[in-house]
């Protein structure tokens, strides 16, 4: 899906402020027509975007699980209704929602993290007249949605005695399940025949394919390739579009290349013309050229050997939650800068785009995630599982769909940790089927880009997921989950898995997840879990394995930064694994992965972000008294 564009054949208005909210805990909400009548009168004020959860936790919202009705009002602007339509974009519902426009049902979009649009023409009032428009957004999960929720048909405890309802509110994963209209809500007014879809594939030689979708018929196009001050630098010929699609080949002499130093930009400026020679639709596509491959076990960007220095992080702030946070991206953009990461994943969910965007001009490279956190099969065969497939490939296509254009995302993660809870019905034919579905499914999609497959420690090497990825991304724990405050064991347990990945499968392993929940302020002398100490010497314990591997395509710590998990005794409010605290002040561990970043030699010249380079100053911060 494209993302929103502003230009003289398409106009955006945004639709960001208070709108009134109110929970309906007992499903009343459609029995009572609030979507043609209104909301009832005791409502709350609510910001879109933004998480529901903190900015109403006196009204009682801050744990709540269910649907959430919101309602405004705008008036019609003034267009052409024949030549145009009038579309409704929600950068994401989490995670799932149905709107109405002055009571007419519009549709409804199922999955949280991204992004749908919906048609609101046939039900606008006239030019100048207001019209009240009502979302039901449904934070519950379950069994066949992604991500997975708890199922409250199966028996409390798993097989390993493990209780499903231990965290408050009950999830699956380890974040906060944040509800609510969590990114822009836009209306957008775009022509009837339309750009729908651009995806572009650069080759290093400059060879630039770009595949054009579009709605209606009789439409010619024509694209150009412009290079900012340098402008336009390669066009294609006329295209005509059959079935809705048109493909086209440019070449661009001389290409410069995207890399994290050199974040170059070019934009695909996409323009249809109606047969009188009018200009109809505009659509500037930015894309990055660089190639990725896995050649000989290595993952190579642009033909050179890359290390993934970096983070797994959340979309989690104070107040807006999971809520669009524009100063705070940027701030995190400069943190990872600072600290010398070259990247991140977007675990455990499809981030908003606009973190995307930033990194495409900032330089940083990412692992784009869907939200199949801690799977869980609810049968042996592999028919039962159809319904959960369904949902995880659409979560794929949608991502892939909306981010392919992004030189920044380097892989695709399909899942995070499945079989997290050691429940049955995994490690078995069904689940093999299952997940080199998903992996055929992604490379139908994407060639361009490796898949990797994490998970976590119980079948090791045997784990039935990691057999059709191109990477292997590992999670784990030695030193904290287990062998708890002994990094020498840790050290040892952690070289003999890397080592047996490695023989068994011969692809890339990056250390994908690793980590120690931190106070910041406590301190000791000798290795003692919890204080900032510890962090680092598990953090260097770990670096030093994967910075010598040379199989090992990276190393990334979890977390960037604390972040807020539902309620339970291990947890004391936050997840205290952050390098950052939430509020995105450093603990001592920033200052050992500045340090050893920094000098670190497989950090190839050309991948690293300078502190110099690029749009953001930084710095030259010294630790003190460390
Ligand atoms: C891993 C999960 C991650 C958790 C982390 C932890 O992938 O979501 O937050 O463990 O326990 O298993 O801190």
């Amino acid at each position: 899906m494209l993302f929103p564009q502003q230009n003289e054949n398409r106009t955006l208005l945004d639709l960001s402020g208070f709108w009134k909210f109110r929970p309906d805990p007992d499903d009343a909400g459609r029995n009572e027509a609030w979507f043609s009548e209104g909301l009832p009168e005791e409502t709350s004020l609510i910001a879109v975007p933004g998480a529901w959860n903190e900015q109403l936790a006196e009204s009682g919202l801050k744990n709540y699980v269910g649907c959430g009705w919101y309602e405004t009002t705008f008036v019609s602007p003034r267009f052409d209704r024949t030549a145009n339509r009038l579309l409704l974009r929600v950068g994401a519902a989490d995670h799932r929602a149905t709107v109405w426009l002055n009571g007419t049902p519009c549709g409804s979009h199922e999955g949280g993290y991204l992004p749908f649009e919906l048609d609101l023409t046939e039900s606008l009032h006239v030019e100048g007249d207001s019209n009240r428009l009502v979302v039901c957004v449904d934070s519950r999960l379950t069994m066949e949605t992604i991500p997975q929720g708890i199922d409250p048909g199966v028996a409390p405890y798993n097989g390993s005695g493990y209780d499903r309802r231990h965290l408050f509110p009950p999830t699956r994963f380890d974040f906060f399940p944040y509800g609510g209209l969590t990114r822009p809500v836009q209306l957008l007014i775009v022509p009837v025949n339309r750009i729908a879809s651009i995806a572009v594939q650069g080759s290093l030689a400059g060879r630039v394919e770009i595949t054009i979708g579009v709605t209606g018929s009789g439409a010619v196009g024509a694209v150009e390739i412009n290079d900012g001050d340098r402008g336009c630098v390669a066009r294609s010929v006329d295209l005509v579009f059959v079935d809705g699609k048109a493909v086209c080949v440019v070449d661009i002499p001389n290409p410069r290349l995207w890399s994290p130093l050199t974040p170059h930009l070019y934009a695909a400026v996409v323009r249809l013309r109606d047969s009188s020679g009018t200009v109809t639709d505009r659509y500037d596509q930015p894309f990055g050229i660089r190639e990725v491959a896995i050649k000989g076990g290595i993952l190579l960007l642009n033909g050179e050997p890359l290390y993934l220095a970096g983070f797994g992080k959340h979309e989690d702030f104070p107040i807006v939650g999971r809520g669009q946070f524009r100063p705070a991206y940027l701030r995190d953009f400069e943190l990872m800068r600072w600290v010398g990461a070259n990247s991140f994943r977007t675990s455990h969910y499809p981030y908003d785009e606009e973190v995307l965007h930033l990194a495409d001009r900032l330089g940083f490279l990412v692992i784009d995630e869907v939200a199949a956190v801690s799977l869980g099969f609810p049968s042996d065969r592999f028919e039962d599982l159809a319904p959960l497939l369904d949902a995880h490939r659409q979560a794929l296509t949608d991502l892939i769909e909306r981010d392919r254009n992004h030189p920044c995302v380097v892989a695709w993660s399909p899942m995070n940790e499945p079989n997290l809870w050691s429940e049955p019905h995994y490690q078995n034919d069904a689940s093999r089927r299952y997940f080199q579905t998903l992996f055929d499914h992604v490379r139908s999609l994407d060639t361009t880009r490796p898949t990797i497959a994490i998970t976590m420690g119980v079948f090791s090497a045997e784990d039935v997921a990691l057999e059709a990825c191109d990477m292997i991304g590992i999670n784990r724990y030695f030193g904290w989950y287990t062998e708890p405050g002994d990094l020498a064991r840790a050290r040892v347990s952690l070289e003999k898995e890397m080592d047996a990945l490695h023989e068994r499968y011969r692809r890339p392993v990056m250390i994908t997840e690793c980590g120690v929940d931190t106070m910041e302020g406590y301190h000791a002398t000798t290795a003692q879990m919890f204080t900032e100490e510890y962090q680092i010497e598990f953090l260097r314990t770990y670096a030093s394995v994967a910075d010598h591997k040379p199989f090992c395509a990276g190393f990334h710590v979890w977390n960037f930064a604390d972040f807020l998990t539902p309620q339970h005794y291990r947890r004391v409010v936050l997840n205290k694994k952050g390098v950052f605290t939430r509020e995105r002040n450093p603990k001592g561990a920033a200052f050992f992965l500045r340090e050893h970043w920094r000098s670190l030699s497989r950090i190839a010249a050309n991948h690293r972000p300078k502190g110099q380079s690029g749009s953001l100053l930084v710095e030259d911060v010294k630790p003190s008294g460390k």
